[in-house]
């Protein structure tokens, strides 16, 4: 990881200028987005043709779906984003619907074409009536944001707002470019309870991310109860990152059913969650809490010998150091404390890909052969669980035996043919696909400009800060050379947590440059420019506000607020 630089930077205030401008904005709520000829949607949809005649939905509507069906539950959903601005009853009822309903019908997509239905969706809009058609829960969930997006901001509103509530009358038929569409969450570096994930669970989904990576571990903390190693959280879940001249900042860990409930939330936006807890080096805080569990019976009484970090006895390091800790692959210990942590996370997780990490292990505390051996003894606790291995794509490097079809995370920054690409280049030829987060293009912790207030955020992928168009202007089917949307299934943003201390914070951060991620994951390539998405973009900054969502309200973005 030469060349990588890392500082972190105090937080001097809680962000003073975003809080002021969101009061501003909700004190007057802003006017609805003028009708336009073309909807501005985000993600922007495969094909929308525009008709004439409005839609209104008013205290009549009904949301019909056929009982029982998949469909219900989503008609439900949509029922319960549309009740609080409108004040409308919208019961969800069954049979044919009458004129001026809106329904949800599961099947009848002939438009989609093959290989689509997992998350196809068909939306027609008119006078009469809305029709939401897909061949799954997810393709319907994905048009109800679409449903949401069409309506005017104030639907948004947590309170009763006038409306009329129009939906322009538009022929949809959407799908996406990739089946994984990432928002990773660093919960180790600060914790963060499960109400703020939730809520940011809430606002990825609007614009169609269906995959919540948890990265749960780290030097600085472990999260989630392991049972049979209670220190891990006891001890490794004590303290977060010191900022603002700490030298540590609170702790804190969840339960098991804190981890099913959250992963039950985002099942039911359609997220998966894929839990990391990131091995063979980053694991300070397990070392920490596992070097003198002597007494545990799981272990062989010898649990120093897990330790392979720069400093015997480990030591506590609540900085945002990186590169000092590592796990010995030559102890049984590790892995029995990998078994346990991986089972358990396994069984409560409902995506297919569990994340090792496998990052930034400098040779000079492991040997590559001695990273290989442990990444090696590890991929088959995770496949032993039914699990796909996933991890950084150091992963991929030489001795490592992945089986074909395992995941690689691209972070670098590098592009092209250049020789740091090699990572990239090493998992294609194991047959991995790839997650592609190149750290300039997806790294949500990284400052939008090197003097932006507040004092949040790293520098080292943006040494001239990385704002939307950052995120926006490139293509992950292309990024490196030779590696294709035939390896890629898709992007990650990824919210590192050293800086940011709460929900307000991370949503700074996160908005809006999610919401280009979002597009860059949905939207073909050859129907993207960034010109067309600025002012979508800038419609989507009232839904922010009226939602109550914190976001960075950048100068590139001509804000309709
Ligand atoms: C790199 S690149 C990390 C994280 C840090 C992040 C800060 C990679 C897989 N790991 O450990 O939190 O940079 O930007």
């Amino acid at each position: 990881m030469a060349g990588r630089r890392r500082c972190i930077v105090p937080i001097a205030s809680l962000l003073a200028t975003a809080v002021g401008y969101l009061v501003a904005m909700s004190s007057s709520p802003p006017a609805s987005a003028a009708a336009s000829a073309v909807p501005p949607l985000v993600p922007k949809p495969v094909s929308m043709t525009v008709g004439t005649g409005d839609f209104t939905l008013t205290r009549q509507t009904h949301i019909v779906a056929a009982p029982g069906s998949a469909a219900r539950v989503v008609a439900e959903d949509l029922a319960a984003y549309l009740r609080p601005a409108t004040g409308f009853p919208l019961p969800v009822a069954s049979g044919p619907g009458r004129d001026r309903d809106i329904r949800l019908v599961l099947g009848d997509t002939p438009e989609l074409p093959t290989g689509q239905a997992a998350e196809g969706y068909v939306l027609d809009a008119g006078a009469t009536g809305v029709t939401l058609a897909a061949d799954t829960a997810h393709g319907l969930f994905n048009g109800i944001q679409t449903i949401r997006q069409l309506l005017p901001a104030q639907i948004e509103s947590r309170t009763t707002a006038p409306g009329p509530w129009t939906i322009p009358p538009v022929h949809v038929v959407d799908y996406p470019r990739y089946g994984y569409r990432g928002f990773m969450l660093d919960i180790a570096r600060h914790f963060q309870t499960p109400e703020t994930v939730m809520r940011l669970i809430d606002e990825a989904s609007a614009y169609k991310i269906n995959t919540l990576h948890l990265h749960v571990s780290d030097d600085q903390g472990f999260r989630i109860v392991i049972d049979g190693f209670p220190d891990l959280t006891d001890i490794g879940g004590q303290g977060s990152v010191g900022t603002d001249g700490r030298t540590m900042d609170p702790g804190g860990f969840w339960t098991q059913q804190d981890y099913r409930g959250v992963v039950a939330y985002a099942a039911a936006h359609f997220m998966s969650v894929v839990p990391e807890v990131d091995s063979p080096g980053h694991n300070n805080a397990i070392i920490m809490s596992e070097y003198d569990d002597t007494s545990n019976p799981l272990l062989n009484g010898d649990p120093p010998d897990i330790n392979c970090s720069v400093h015997n006895p480990p030591q506590w390091n609540f900085t945002g150091d990186v590169g000092f800790s590592a796990m010995c692959p030559e102890s049984e210990n590790s892995f029995t404390i990998y078994h346990a942590i991986i089972s358990q996370l396994s069984a409560m997780s409902t995506s297919p890909y569990y994340h090792l990490g496998g990052d930034e292990v400098p040779s000079t505390v492991l040997t590559q052969d001695r990273y290989a051996a442990f990444i090696n003894a590890e991929l088959p606790l995770v496949t032993a669980q039914g699990k796909i291995p996933m991890g950084w794509a150091e992963l991929a490097g030489p001795g490592t035996n992945p089986p074909a079809g395992s995941i690689a995370e691209y972070w670098n920054p590098a592009s092209g043919s250049s020789p740091d690409t090699a990572t990239a280049h090493e998992a294609v030829a194991k047959d991995m696909k790839i997650v592609m987060a190149p750290a300039n293009h997806a790294y949500l912790d990284q400052k939008y400009a090197p003097n932006t207030p507040p004092d949040l955020g790293l520098t080292w992928a943006c040494p001239d800060g990385c704002d939307v168009d950052q995120f926006y202007n490139w293509d992950p089917g292309s990024y490196v050379t030779d590696v294709t949307d035939q390896n890629v299934i898709g992007v990650e943003g990824a919210m590192w947590g050293e800086t940011v201390r709460n929900l307000s914070e991370v949503q700074y951060l996160v908005f809006p440059r999610l919401i280009a991620l979002s597009e860059v994951g949905w939207t073909p390539q050859a129907a993207r420019d960034y010109g067309g998405f600025l002012p979508r973009l800038a419609a989507q900054g009232p839904r922010l506000t009226l939602a109550g969502t914190n976001f960075y309200p950048t100068p590139e973005v001509p804000w309709e607020l």
